[in-house]
């Protein structure tokens, strides 16, 4: 009986948790990259480019190229928005072991992050 009474309550109670849960499953996941993590490209402009799942705020995302080996950083990359992702130009990249780091904002709000190496060879 009491049960009985409650029910509407918690059926909006979990629905109330659902509706706030929800955009959270939006935030930026890494949906491709080039270069590809584990991929060797020709030395020279490397043309960075990263997709994600949903719609990013470019201006508070940022990518970053370190040296494979200690992690200095190499250079800043300076990015411009492609849709849902950032594009960026590494101009002269040397032969040798690179991390690209990204630091992602979706637009709910959710600061997501990760990295991927790639190695340049002449
Ligand atoms: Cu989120």
């Amino acid at each position: 009986m009491i049960l009985r009474k409650k029910l509407p309550f918690l059926l909006s109670l979990i629905l109330a948790f659902a509706l706030v849960r929800a955009p959270c499953l939006a935030h930026a996941a890494l949906i491709s990259a080039s270069p590809q993590d584990g991929a060797t490209v020709p030395s020279g402009e490397v043309v960075i480019q990263l997709r994600f799942n949903s719609r990013i705020d470019s201006k508070l995302s940022r990518l970053t190229l370190l040296k494979a080996a200690d992690q200095s950083v190499v250079q800043p990359l300076e990015t411009s928005p492609v849709s849902e992702g950032l594009r960026a130009r590494a101009p002269d990249l040397q032969s040798g072991a690179y991390t690209l780091e990204w630091q992602i904002l979706s637009l709910d709000g959710h600061l997501t992050q990760g990295r991927l190496n790639f190695r340049v060879e002449r």
